[in-house]
């Protein structure tokens, strides 16, 4: 079985019933003059883990590995988005109002959508999720059961909203999460440290914690001794 080096301790998996997540790499997030940034937020955060989560897609797809792509959105009538989360903040421009880069957090809207290093290729699927963990009100359950995935690894922005929120679903619902923290980005340092420590602590009580380079290395490790693709 291919074996990542991490805290708390080393992770096996199985190619095969091995999903990569990545979370939300949405543009209003992640890209400078999107919703992110009109927040007040340091976009450059974010964008350090755009370059490992890339190397770590490729290598993913190069083993065959099944690949989820979330993105945090409503419909265009919000009829999806609780009149709380759209009023949280009180922000002047928020869910549902013209943004920089379109209606803010609506479906098939410009900002809205992946950025292009991270864009899915055609057979991955994408979960359009309302909330912040990508298992509330999605097929995503559905998805990984009918393809008997056990494992994810998880990419992803923002690491304490929407990572941990989703890494705290799927534990609860029996996968086992290796989080890759330079593939994971928070617009607060302190945050990005203490969400990886919660993931990683009381002998994983989430999950598991390496990067993106011990990963990688596992996945070569696997294809070098034949571990079958999907
Ligand atoms: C946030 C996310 N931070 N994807 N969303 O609102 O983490």
């Amino acid at each position: 079985m291919p074996t990542v080096k991490a805290e708390p301790y080393e992770f096996e998996f199985d190619p095969k019933t091995t999903a990569l997540v990545m979370i939300d790499f949405q543009r209003d997030f992640v890209d400078p003059g999107g919703f992110g940034e009109a927040l007040g937020n340091d976009v450059s955060l974010l964008r350090l883990a755009v370059p490992p989560a890339e190397e770590v897609l490729k290598a993913a797809r190069k083993q065959g590995l099944l690949i989820i792509h979330t993105r945090e959105g409503h419909r265009a009538d919000l009829s999806d988005c609780p009149p709380s989360k759209k009023a949280r903040g009180k922000l002047k421009a928020g869910i549902g109002d013209p943004g920089p880069m379109g209606r803010i957090l609506v479906r098939g809207e410009y900002g809205h959508d992946l950025v292009k290093e991270l864009y899915p290729e055609a057979g991955e699927p994408v979960i359009d999720k309302p909330g912040k963990g990508a298992f509330f009100a999605t097929d995503l359950d559905t998805i990984l059961k009918n393809r008997g995935v056990k494992q994810l690894v998880v990419c992803g922005v923002t690491t304490e909203v929407c990572v941990q929120t989703t890494v705290r679903e799927a534990n609860d619902r029996g996968y086992d999460c290796l989080v890759l923290e330079d593939c994971v980005a928070s617009y607060f340092p302190e945050f990005q440290q203490a969400a990886l420590k919660m993931v990683k602590a009381q002998g994983g009580i989430f999950g598991w914690v390496a990067d993106s380079k011990r990963f990688i290395a596992a996945l070569a490790e696997a294809r070098g001794s034949g571990a079958a693709r999907r």
